[in-house]
């Protein structure tokens, strides 16, 4: 079975003629010497990536190997929206060349596809080699964890971290305009509409400020969604439990998403929302917040020193993002925004593992106080000093911070403080982190949709896109929403709700 696929996997790349790195002399584990594991990783050329043979030249990876001794040496990818990353993860299987461990293999998705070609040990035996990992999961999350293939073991460790994703709204824009941060809907209609018709971002021209973007495919928008009651996350639809119908429901058709989509559609309408949205790759939509165009967006706290371009480059310099929590709607109670859970898994190990207990060793240093300093703030007397107390940074380059230490590492309004723009994201991150709570379909099985992949919560091709995009941009009337919802369940729809409500009853005993 593995061979076969990887031999038709070898036969797409010929074709290609994507080669991917060769072989790479790595230093061999010895009982307690230095142990530089080789591992697949994301790590973007613009953020300065070191080629696979130079990294531990890198004074930042001897660093690591001072400090614990076993430090990733890695076949590093760009990202491009997680999916890119994968695609070349395959490529380097494909080629022949199998890492010790596969870091951020980011979906549940692909760790099965690893484990149906074959490619992935259990790490039930090496657990004890990270303790601070395995005291952040919670029995539920350890159920979720083991029902992803039919064995029952553990192949993958997810964060669990919660970084939350919230809306964030310029404040100097609010000021410019004279709002405060809105809290209803109304309200929220009245800012876009200052936004757009004001000069918000003060720079002369009244008309080139965008009230709010995101990205195609319909995402980061989560909380214009959430606030009508829609489970969302990142931009894909969830599903809930109905207590009533005892049904779980997908928030790709419920009654929610209408009223969403209807506000959107009213917003674009207006002129308050970016109409290239729907089809807008992530690079422009950062590139004009970036440009001081656009007054709110949903994303990370973590990315805001990227968003403040207009500040380092002091075209700007008041600008200033502070958080929104979801608007009220009419007959709705306040809806939260939904943090990321267990979702995303951090590292699967390989057969070719030469010492898989010492990389999980090198896995839960990522979580220990010791770990998440390196990782936020860099080496101390380098990247930052302490001085009465405080931590004082010089800036950490991204280029190291991502790539020798776990990115899963802990995350909080004192870790934020140290960082570039620390007192904005501490007053972010505490205002949101109580204003969020989990899925209801974590941890949901692959399986559910077999045979139906194009409903695939995060796929971004799906029926669900296609056609909310065209009821928001108006080239469809929101009279033809039923005529949606049952394509949806004619094609597939149906049936994967059966499958959702089944494993759910299983899972939760209802
Ligand atoms: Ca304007
Ligand atoms: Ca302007």
């Amino acid at each position: 079975m593995k061979s076969i696929l990887f031999f038709i996997m070898a036969c797409i790349l010929s074709v290609t003629s994507l080669f991917a790195a060769g072989e790479q002399e790595t230093v061999q584990p010895e009982e307690s010497g230095p142990y530089y594991f080789t591992a697949a990783g994301p790590w973007d050329l613009a953020q300065g990536r070191i080629d696979f043979a130079k990294q531990p030249e890198d004074p930042v990876f001897q660093y690591v190997i001072d400090q614990i001794g076993i430090a990733p040496q890695t076949y590093a990818y760009d990202w491009e929206g997680g999916t890119g990353y994968l695609q070349n993860v395959r490529l380097l299987l494909a080629s022949g060349t199998i890492p010790e461990a596969i870091l951020e293999p980011f979906t549940t998705n692909f760790v099965k596809e690893l484990y149906d070609l074959g490619v992935l040990i259990p790490l039930d035996d090496y657990l004890e080699n990270a303790p601070d990992v395995m005291a952040m999961y919670s029995d539920e999350d350890l159920k979720i964890i083991r029902s992803l293939t039919p064995d029952g073991k553990i192949y993958y460790l997810p964060g669990k971290n919660i970084e939350p994703r919230q809306g964030m709204i310029r404040a100097d824009w609010l000021k410019a305009v004279g709002k405060d941060v809105p809290k209803t809907r109304d309200e929220l209609v009245e800012v876009y509409k200052a936004f757009r018709d004001m000069d918000a971002n003060g720079n002369g021209d009244p008309n080139d400020e965008i009230p709010v973007s995101g990205r195609e495919g319909m995402r980061w928008l989560d909380d214009l969604y959430v606030m009508h009651g829609v489970h969302m996350y990142e931009g894909h639809p969830a599903w809930s439990w109905d207590e009533k119908t005892q049904q779980m429901i997908s928030h790709q058709v419920s009654d929610n998403m209408k009223e969403a989509v209807t506000f959107l559609r009213y917003l674009v309408e207006e002129g308050l929302m970016d109409k290239v949205m729907p089809f807008q790759p992530a690079g422009d939509w950062f590139a004009k917040i970036s440009a001081d165009r656009i007054g709110h967006y949903f994303h990370l706290a973590s990315g805001i020193e990227r968003r403040l371009t207009m500040v380092a480059d002091g075209s700007n310099p008041d600008a200033e993002w502070v958080y929104m929590s979801p608007p009220s709607v009419p007959g709705l109670p306040h809806q939260k925004n939904f943090y990321p859970g267990i979702g995303a898994p951090q590292i699967v190990l390989t057969t070719e593992a030469k010492d898989p207990a010492r990389i999980l060793e090198w896995f839960n240093w990522g979580v220990t106080e010791e770990g998440a300093k390196f990782h936020h703030y860099g080496i101390e007397g380098v990247n930052y000093e302490i001085k009465g107390g405080e931590i004082v940074s010089e800036g950490f380059p991204a280029a190291q911070r991502y790539h020798y230490s776990p990115t899963y590492a802990s995350r909080n309004a004192e870790i934020y403080r140290g960082t570039n723009y620390g007192d904005m994201k501490a007053a972010i991150y505490n205002a949101s982190i109580n204003d969020g709570r989990s899925l209801e379909n974590l941890g949901m099985p692959v399986s559910i949709w077999e045979g139906y992949e194009d409903f695939v919560d995060s796929n971004a091709g799906n029926l669900y896109r296609q056609y909310t995009a065209r009821f928001i941009l108006g080239e469809l009337p929101l009279s033809e929403w039923d005529n949606y919802v049952a394509e949806w369940n004619k094609k597939g729809g149906a049936e994967i709700t059966r499958r959702a409500t089944e494993w759910y009853k299983s899972v939760y005993g209802k």
